[in-house]
């Protein structure tokens, strides 16, 4: 499937946005980024909200949707599926084998990316230092590492083969110290993680808005926005 029109990618780099400029970067396809800055509340605005409703970025979209027709597509599984199917590739069509995929991309967006969140929310972020809540998400990513370390002792990817559920997961372990975890404990997951840092697509991909990248626990107004989320009218 060949794309002539670039496909628009909402993003910020972080662990999230990453996932969808690594499979973009992987497919070779054309896209255009539009920054969408979640620390000034840009989530919030209107036309954002029309394609991702829960104000949150990743969100595409395709020009060029079925039937030729535009198609807007938020939350990063939902994408990188969308883009498996579309361009054949990372997302195998064989069912036992997307099936193993696709347990392990639910297991990523629905295990890993919370709790990881909420690791570098209570180590990192929280103004006051609550012991239990460090604790708890410090555990629980260290459970899940070693979920993953057991799953790469016997297979080389998640999925089996290289696919959209690594891409789902690399970014999440990327920041491993801020989640107060040591790769040397884990060493399936440290060859793993080795592997994907290594490919060419996976190191564009990570570099894409990387100057815009700031630390959350430094800017007290990002924090306002970011942080205390309420249902808005
Ligand atoms: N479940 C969503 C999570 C996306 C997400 O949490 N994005 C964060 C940045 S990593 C965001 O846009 N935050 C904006 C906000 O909290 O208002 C997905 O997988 O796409």
């Amino acid at each position: 499937m060949a794309q002539s029109k670039p496909i628009e990618l909402y993003y910020w780099p972080t662990p999230n946005g990453w996932k969808i400029t690594i499979m973009l970067e992987e497919l070779g396809v054309p896209y255009k980024v539009n920054y969408v800055n979640i620390g000034k509340g840009e989530q919030f605005e209107p036309a954002f909200l029309k394609i991702s409703p829960n104000n949150r970025m990743p969100a595409i979209v395709d020009p060029e949707g079925p039937g030729g027709e535009p198609i807007s597509v938020f939350e990063s599984g939902a994408i990188l599926q969308y883009l498996g199917r579309k361009f054949g590739k990372f997302y195998p069509a064989d069912e036992r084998k997307r099936v193993a995929v696709e347990e392990w991309l639910f297991w990523q967006v629905g295990g890993l990316g919370p709790m990881a969140g909420q690791a570098h929310h209570f180590r990192q972020y929280a103004p006051e230092k609550i012991e239990y809540g460090i604790k708890r998400y410090t555990n629980e990513v260290n459970r899940l590492y070693g979920v993953m370390n057991k799953r790469l002792a016997e297979n080389e990817y998640l999925g089996g083969e290289y696919s959209i559920a690594d891409m789902a997961a690399i970014g999440w372990v990327r920041p491993y110290k801020n989640q107060g975890q040591d790769l040397e404990d884990f060493p399936h997951l440290k060859r793993w993680f080795e592997a994907i840092m290594a490919r060419p697509a996976v190191e564009k991909a990570l570099a894409v808005g990387e100057e815009y990248r700031a630390n959350l626990a430094d800017d007290k107004e990002a924090q306002k926005v970011l942080f205390g989320q309420k249902a808005r009218a």
